[in-house]
């Protein structure tokens, strides 16, 4: 029997938390079914399973919203990765990464591993406006949507560094320094040395689940960087090993039988 076709569990567990609208459920459905399509707020939570080289891993999708906010830390147990998602053009979706989303982690693996992603790239660097996959929204689309007037949110913490100062567009409030520093206070958290952590160029990132940018690195990166993890996990297996009644019924009836009656 092939070894994938034995795993009937994930190996590892990766979780998207972060404000309702940003864009969590879009950056699943880009990866997952290569498109950009319609959402409604999520309800309680989701997931996905990915096949990743002989492993399973399993991706959650959660709710942003409020009311639903008793879930999070539930979702988290056992996590290996969180994705701390916040909206590129919303100061306000960042601060809550910080303010309610990050205590949710708590329940995560000692070993988690933390990405901070920006979404939305599409609506304030011309970078991430092209359509990354064949069958991503065309450049019409994209161009008919950065004329329309954009209604922002409020932004009750000025930016950092305001955006007209580094020539991009004016709907940017957070800047990929400001995502960087949150990492680091992120590892201050978690009590973890700067030193001995993945740094923050490589764990924070851009995205837009619209046009398909970075995406792709996103999910790839950290399924790449949880291997260490699935591999720690199966060795605590080993250790405590339980019965694999495939093997037994393969081992032949007679065996089977006599430690049977
Ligand atoms: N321009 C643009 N819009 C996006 C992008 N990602 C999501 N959106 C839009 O943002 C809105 C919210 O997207 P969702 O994926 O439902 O957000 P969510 O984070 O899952 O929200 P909750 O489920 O309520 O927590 C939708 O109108 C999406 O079409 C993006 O990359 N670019
Ligand atoms: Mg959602």
């Amino acid at each position: 029997m092939p070894e994938a076709s034995k795993m009937k569990k994930p190996d590892v567990k990766v979780v998207l938390l972060g404000d309702m609208n940003v864009g969590k459920t879009s950056l699943l459905h880009r990866y997952t079914e290569r498109r950009f399509k319609d959402t409604i707020s999520t309800v309680g939570g989701a997931f996905f399973l990915k096949q990743w080289g002989p492993y399973n891993i399993s991706i959650w999708d959660t709710a942003g919203r409020e009311q639903f906010h008793g879930l999070g830390s539930m979702y988290c147990r056992g996590a290996s990765a969180v994705i701390l998602t916040y909206d590129v053009t919303n100061w306000q979706s960042l601060a809550e990464l910080e303010e309610r989303f990050l205590s949710l982690t708590d329940t995560a693996h000692h070993g988690c591993i933390y990405a901070v992603v920006g979404n939305k790239a599409d609506l304030t660097d011309s970078k991430a406006q092209l359509s990354q996959d064949s069958d991503g929204v065309s450049e019409d689309q994209i161009q008919e949507e950065m004329t329309k007037p954009q209604v922002l949110s409020a932004c009750p913490t000025p930016p950092a560094s305001p955006a007209s100062l580094s020539g991009m567009s004016l709907n940017k409030q957070v800047t990929r320094e400001d995502a960087m520093a949150f990492y680091g206070r992120i590892l201050r958290y978690k009590g973890l040395e700067e030193k001995g952590s993945l740094p923050a160029e490589k764990m924070c990132f851009e995205t837009s689940a619209k046009t398909g940018y970075n995406v792709d690195t996103l999910f790839e990166t950290l399924f790449d960087l949880v291997l260490p993890s699935i591999l720690r996990n199966r060795n605590e297996n080993l250790q405590s090993p339980t019965v694999d009644l495939e093997e037994c019924r393969g081992a032949g009836s007679k065996r089977a039988r006599s430690t049977c009656c």
